[in-house]
């Protein structure tokens, strides 16, 4: 196992983030990766960290649109100070994604952060790719949920070429819209999720059940909306569904799109999933015996965080 990290995510700091005009201090900090960081390293996988190499840009073109890669890295430059926000007038889903001074180098280095764990995938049985800011909204041409670059779809993408077949598990509280919207059309890469009910969550416009595809992606999307306050028990059982779903598939690659906010202590979710249940999702994970990587999305309880991580690396290490 190795586990990727770098450092160009703690300059990317949204101040703020308006919900219904009210401004909430940012939940999206980079106190998540680095707590995540510091408890790995305390128990002992400090040897398992390598940084990642770059890749040319091509890799995030194949994934989003020219136009709104420029405008990403357009607007971040005309913030002065790495404290200036610059809240998009267009190619937004929401009033939580500011585009900061930092903010395309990081999400840029995200998605070098998972194609780096991606190709390690050729000697690793399992990688865990640190990469922030999280991905999973974000999609061809649309940035939301704290999310720019889709690093999960980018790697999904790189990793599908030649014939392979990806499936992606997303099993963070909210439901990947963006990873969804990018393969929709596609049966080289199947996307299977499972969150809080969009009816009441974010991002409310999709991750219903009866959205399975289209054209050729038709039967290879998964979505599986859960009550907001799920129990490990719960979870669990649909996990199972969803694994099996994922193991008829037969996929050569495996990503699994990570979050951290079904902790039952997320400051912005409602889960009820508890520390040492992590270790169980993750051998769960592992049972499919693919090769795997863990791409982090959300999670927002940062106290705990390294706890959570270092319970479903435990898992991932069995
Ligand atoms: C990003 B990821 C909370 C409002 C919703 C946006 C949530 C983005 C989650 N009261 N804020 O999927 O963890
Ligand atoms: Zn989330």
């Amino acid at each position: 196992m190795r586990v990727i990290h770098a450092p160009d995510h703690k300059k990317h700091r949204p101040p703020w983030e308006y919900i219904n005009n009210e401004k909430f201090p940012h939940a999206e900090v980079p106190e998540r990766i680095e707590e995540i960081v510091k408890e790995l390293k305390a128990n002992g996988l400090a040897e398992l960290f390598v940084a990642p190499t770059k890749y040319p840009l091509k890799h995030i073109l194949a994934v989003h649109h020219k136009n709104y890669v420029s405008f990403i890295k357009e607007k971040a430059g005309l913030n002065k100070t790495e404290k200036d926000a610059y809240y998009p007038s267009f190619y937004m889903m929401d009033t939580y994604t500011p585009i900061m001074k930092a903010t395309y180098d990081a999400a840029v280095e995200a998605v070098n952060v998972v194609l780096t764990g991606a190709d390690l995938l050729k000697k690793e049985r399992v990688v865990y790719a640190l990469s922030r800011p999280p991905g999973h909204h974000a999609e061809n041409n649309v940035l939301g949920g704290y999310c720019y670059f889709n690093n999960a779809a980018v790697a999904a993408e790189y990793l599908s070429q030649k014939g392979k077949k990806v499936a992606i598990l997303d099993i963070d509280f909210h439901h990947g819209n963006g990873t969804q919207r990018i393969f929709f059309d596609r049966s080289d890469v199947m996307y299977v999720s499972l969150h809080a009910d969009p009816a009441v969550r974010f991002p409310y416009v999709s991750g219903f059940a009866h959205e399975t595809g289209i054209e050729k992606g038709r039967g290879y999307n998964y979505n599986f909306p859960l009550p907001v306050s799920t129990t490990n028990m719960q979870y669990e059982k649909t996990l199972h569904k969803a694994l099996a779903v994922i193991k008829e598939y037969k996929p050569d690659y495996f990503i699994v799109s990570c979050g951290f906010d079904t902790y039952e202590k997320d400051p912005i979710a409602a889960m009820k999933l508890t520390i040492p249940f992590y270790e169980t999702i993750a051998q769960h994970i592992m049972s499919l015996q693919l090769p795997t990587l863990v791409v982090q999305e959300g999670g927002y309880y940062v106290p705990d965080l390294g706890k959570i991580a270092y319970s479903f690396t435990k898992g991932l290490l069995k």
